[in-house]
C-alpha cells in the first residue's frame, strides 16, 4: 500500500517501494517526521526526545509555523490580532485531519504519492480566544523518488467575522547532517541577514556560504530589493570532511520554494543553546541544520474569501 497508517494511527506513511523512498507525517501539527529519499537514506532530523503523543510541538522533521513566526513580541510591527498567540502559532500544536481527496488514483503511482491534511481554526476551541479569524489550512505532501514537495494553502474563510487576516508562515525544516560544524548553506549571498542572537542586527551576507561551524546561529535572510525572488538555497554536507565512507548521504539537500516565501531562516542552537531545549539530547545540535523557507518579516494580509498558497520542494542530491 503506498499510503498507510503507522504509529498507532498517529501518523500517515507514504511509500514508493521501487525506490525505497518514504515519508511519515504525524497528524499532530501535520509534522513530517521522516523523509527517506531514493535508496532509503533518512534526510530529516527527529529528536529521540521529541514528544510524539500530541503533548508538545514535535522536535524535528518539518514543523509548520503559522500564523506567527517566533514570539509575537519578536516583531516590532506585530498586529494586535497575533498578540496572544503562542510561539510559532497554532498549526504545529493541533491535530490535523486527513483529506478524503487522496483516495483517488491521481494521488499515487509507481513514482509519486501524495496525501493532504487539513486544519480549521474554527474547530479548535482553545484557538478561538486568541485568533479572531476563520482560517482553513490545507497541506499537501508529495513524495517522488528523490524529492519531497510540501504545498501549504491558507484560506481566510468568507464566513469570518474579523477584518483582514495578518499572518506569517514557514516550513521549519530540520535537515539531517552528518556534522553541523562542517555543513554549509549556499544561495544567501547578497541577502540581508537579520540576526536574532545579536539584537536583530542587520548586515549583508558577503560570503557564498553560511556555516554554523559550532556557533549558535539564528538568522533570517531576504533580498533587500523589493520583489526580488529568493532563489534556491542548498545545504551542503561537505561529505569529504565528514565520516560517511560509503557516501550514502550524497552531497546535500536543495531547498526550492515558491517566490512568495521571501525569507530563509538558518538555525542551529550549537552546544550552548541546546542545553536550554529539553527535547534535544546532548550533542543533537551536531545532527541538524534548520534551513527554513518562509514569509516571516512583516505580515501578509488576506481579505475574507482569499487564499494564499506557497510551497517548497526538498531534493536530495
Ligand atoms: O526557526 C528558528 C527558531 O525560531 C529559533 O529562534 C528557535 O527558537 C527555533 O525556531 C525553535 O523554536 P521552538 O519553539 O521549536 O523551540
Amino acid at each position: 500500500m503506498p499510503i498507510s497508517f503507522v504509529h498507532d494511527n498517529a501518523a500517515v506513511r507514504l511509500d514508493l517501494p521501487a525506490s525505497k523512498a518514504s515519508v511519515e507525517i504525524y497528524l499532530y501539527g501535520a509534522t513530517v517526521t521522516s523523509w527517506r529519499s531514493n535508496g532509503g537514506q533518512e534526510r530529516l532530523f527527529l529528536s529521540e526526545k521529541a514528544a510524539l503523543d500530541g503533548s508538545a510541538a514535535i522536535r524535528g522533521g518539518i514543523p509548520l509555523v503559522f500564523p506567527v513566526f517566533g514570539a509575537p513580541s519578536d516583531h516590532k510591527d506585530a498586529p494586535k490580532a497575533v498578540e496572544h498567540l503562542a510561539k510559532h502559532g497554532f498549526a504545529r500544536t493541533h491535530r490535523w485531519s486527513l483529506s478524503s481527496d487522496d483516495s483517488t488514483s491521481e494521488s499515487s503511482s509507481e513514482d509519486r504519492v501524495s496525501v493532504t491534511l487539513t486544519l480549521r481554526s474554527s474547530e479548535l476551541p482553545e484557538v478561538a480566544s486568541s485568533w479572531p479569524f476563520e482560517t482553513a489550512l490545507e497541506y499537501k505532501v508529495t513524495l517522488t523518488p528523490n524529492a519531497l514537495r510540501c504545498q501549504l494553502s491558507v484560506e481566510h474563510l468568507s464566513t469570518s467575522t474579523g477584518g483582514e487576516m495578518p499572518f506569517q508562515a514557514l516550513l521549519h525544516n530540520y535537515l539531517l547532517v552528518p556534522d553541523s560544524t562542517k555543513a554549509s548553506v549556499h544561495g544567501l549571498q547578497g541577502q540581508t541577514c537579520m540576526d536574532k542572537l545579536r539584537d536583530f542586527a542587520r548586515s549583508e551576507v558577503q560570503d557564498a556560504e553560511v556555516r554554523p561551524a559550532g556557533e549558535a546561529m539564528d538568522r533570517a535572510h531576504r533580498f533587500a530589493d523589493e520583489g526580488r525572488e529568493p532563489g534556491d538555497v542548498s545545504l551542503h554536507y561537505n561529505a569529504s570532511l565528514v565520516d560517511d565512507p560509503l557516501g550514502r548521504m550524497g552531497k546535500g539537500v536543495e531547498v526550492k520554494r515558491s517566490a512568495n516565501l521571501l525569507d530563509t531562516v538558518v538555525w542551529n542552537p550549537a552546544s550552548e543553546g541546546e542545553k536550554g531545549i529539553k527535547d534535544l539530547a546532548s550533542g543533537d545540535w551536531k545532527s541538524f541544520v534548520c534551513v527554513e523557507p518562509g514569509a516571516v518579516q512583516g505580515f501578509l494580509r488576506l481579505a475574507k474569501g482569499q487564499k494564499w498558497q506557497a510551497e517548497q520542494t526538498l531534493e536530495a542530491w
